[in-house]
């Protein structure tokens, strides 16, 4: 019997040139410094105004989420984008069934104090008013055409990176956002038909802010604090 080939010599590896773009430092530095001054702006907005917003710019941003990084490349994640106003009031309806019950009843004592300062409650308008409310699935396993299935790997981190970038990068085109995960969440896959294998992992209403938004005062803490350098 003969060895497995190790990972490069396994002809399913079929590498290419990478598309590295290597820029001169000061570039390098301008380009953070950018980057930081803009994301230091986003912020989780939850009063939208209703303008409707050109739908190749949500695309766009869905591509970039697509870009993520992923276990094994698969590809862990479906993005449902749900613009129909009956649909979204329904989503809302149901959400703010789960909530009025957390709010009111499941959520315990500390929690509903870690959320005081954020002014969040169980209205939630932000899924009639933002023209779009991006269901964001997380696929557990894929189907092949034959119906066999094909296994994911670290499903949720991949699907965590790729809401990070779907996040930064509405923020970037200039729009806002309000991730938002309602508790629980089994709703979405009935009121969106939805199979099985896809479980619902991030409600996140894209739009304009309300003109007179409001958002709590937060600060983030200093770099010294989130990081240890060795
Ligand atoms: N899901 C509830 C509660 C909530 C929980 C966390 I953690 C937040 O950061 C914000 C809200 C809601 O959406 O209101």
């Amino acid at each position: 019997m003969t060895a497995a080939p190790t990972p490069p010599d396994d002809p399913r590896y079929r590498p290419v040139p990478l598309d590295f773009v290597r820029l001169p430092e000061d570039e390098m530095r301008r380009r953070a410094d950018d980057l930081l001054a803009d994301m230091r702006r986003r912020r989780s907005v939850r009063r939208f105004s209703t303008e409707p917003v050109p739908r190749d710019l949500v695309a766009t941003a869905l591509e970039v989420a697509g870009t993520a990084p992923s276990g094994a490349h698969k590809q862990p994640w479906r993005f449902v984008v749900v613009t129909d106003a009956e649909l979204k009031a329904r989503i809302r309806a149901a959400a703010e069934e789960e909530e009025r019950d957390f709010y009111r009843a499941r959520a315990p004592q500390h929690w509903l104090d870690a959320l005081a300062p954020l002014g969040t409650d169980e209205v939630k308008t932000h899924l009639t008013d933002a023209p779009y409310v991006i269901v964001m699935f997380k696929v557990r396993h894929g189907v092949q055409p034959d119906g066999a299935i094909e296994k994911h790997y670290y499903a949720t981190e991949s699907c965590g990176i790729a809401a990070g970038f779907l996040i930064a990068a509405l923020h970037r085109v200039g729009l806002a956002t309000l991730p938002h995960t309602p508790s629980p969440m089994a709703f979405l896959s009935e009121v969106l038909g939805r199979p099985a294998e896809e479980q619902p992992f991030l409600v996140l209403p894209v739009g304009y802010p309300a003109p007179d938004a409001e958002v709590p005062d937060l600060g983030r803490k200093p770099l010294d604090d989130i990081v240890v350098w060795h």
